[in-house]
């Protein structure tokens, strides 16, 4: 029932273009499980991959993607608590060692053998996709396999980036790149937590989507004569946010965010914008005591509770479909800055 050969997006060669032929299905190691992927979100991370623009390496030739959801059709002769016809989900954490300090104490994403999907190894740009069972995302049946599908990197991804804000409900959050993949999702996540939301993007679309998912306020990046104050103007004290999360894939952002943000407020770094720096003020900084840090992905039990919010109906993020077959096109719209939301793919067109 398995086939031999299957429909992928190969990246040949770093800068691209992608190329969508057949390859062998693999078979899964020990502790490892086959995913017969049905659907695939495209993340920005995924373009950041295909042109290289990392200090970090990409397997070649390389299969990307790591928002994966399908169905388990075989299992390793070690994988004991995944049944055949589960639901599992393929995120970025492949496999990690499970065994060095940072594992240990469920910090996985810190692993420095940590198998990355779509990046140090093969990920959901195919139909049949390996994951390390102790890492597969567990993925409730009545959950739909497209609609979660951007769940499994997006909404992992803000929804701990959130907690390590440490931003409280009925406090007021900045989502910066909020009319993108990672921002949808965030403008959603911190709904349902009961922050007060300033997005803050470009254009009308983007506008018109925010307001939609739950945010409050919007700047308009590309209009905005003064952005700091701008924010500031939308908290009702005129202090600014109590966080700011930084999703856009724009070295500027970086550098105003603490700026606006209020004091003893949180900045969390989490889009990766090719050879950037964060920058701020030492004087503000410190009169301010400001905190800045990064977030990276979550852990497994980050991941079980950002799907369980979305399983309760709490999520419920706009994306667009299109066939596996036409990623190159999802990757000029993203490169241009012009999907409102997520780009997810079904491997079956
Ligand atoms: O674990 C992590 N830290 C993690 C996980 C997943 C993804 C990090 N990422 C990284 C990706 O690699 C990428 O660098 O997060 C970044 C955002 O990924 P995405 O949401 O998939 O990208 P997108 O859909 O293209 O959205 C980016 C948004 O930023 C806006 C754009 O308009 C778009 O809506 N934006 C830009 I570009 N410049 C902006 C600016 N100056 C801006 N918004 C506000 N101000
Ligand atoms: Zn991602």
């Amino acid at each position: 029932r398995i086939p031999t050969e299957q429909w992928a997006q190969v990246v040949e060669k770093t800068g691209g273009p992608v190329v969508y032929k057949k390859i062998p299905v693999q078979k899964p190691g020990p502790d490892e499980v086959l995913i017969n992927i049905k659907y695939s979100g495209v993340c920005h991370t995924d373009l950041h991959a295909v042109n290289g623009d990392w200090p970090l390496a990409t397997k070649l030739p390389l299969v990307g993607g790591h928002e994966g959801a399908g169905v388990v059709v075989a299992r390793g002769e070690l994988v004991k608590d995944v049944e055949i016809g589960d639901y599992g989900g393929v995120k970025w954490i492949n496999g990690s060692c499970l065994n060095c300090s940072f594992c240990q104490q469920s910090d996985e994403p810190l692993c420095a053998q940590a198998l990355l999907s779509g990046y140090t190894v093969d990920g959901t740009f195919q139909q049949y996709c390996i994951a390390k069972a102790a890492h597969m995302a567990r993925i409730p049946k009545d959950c739909d396999l497209e609609a979660i599908a951007p769940v499994l990197c997006a909404g992992i991804t803000v929804y701990k980036g959130l907690k390590e804000s440490g931003v409280r409900p009925g406090q007021t959050v900045a989502i910066v790149g909020a009319g993108g993949g990672l921002g949808s999702l965030a403008c959603q996540y911190a709904k349902a937590m009961g922050l007060d939301i300033i997005a803050i993007d470009g254009g009308a679309e983007k506008k018109e989507m925010t307001a939609k998912l739950g945010a409050g306020h919007y700047v308009d990046f590309q209009t905005s004569k003064n952005l700091v104050s701008d924010v500031k103007a939308a908290t009702s004290d005129g202090l600014g946010p109590h966080a700011v999360i930084l999703v856009a894939v724009n070295e500027k952002p970086f550098q105003q965010a603490a700026e606006y943000v209020r004091p003893r407020g949180t900045v969390v770094a989490i889009g990766l914008p090719a050879g950037a720096y964060l920058r701020a003020p030492v004087f503000e900084s410190v009169i301010k005591m400001i905190t800045i840090k990064g977030s990276y992905v979550g852990n497994r039990r980050d991941s079980a509770e950002a799907i369980e919010f979305f399983r309760r109906g709490l999520i419920k993020a706009p994306y667009k479909s299109c066939g596996l077959s036409e990623l190159n096109k999802v990757y000029e719209l993203m490169h241009e800055g012009k999907i409102a939301g997520r780009y997810v793919v079904d491997t079956s067109k």
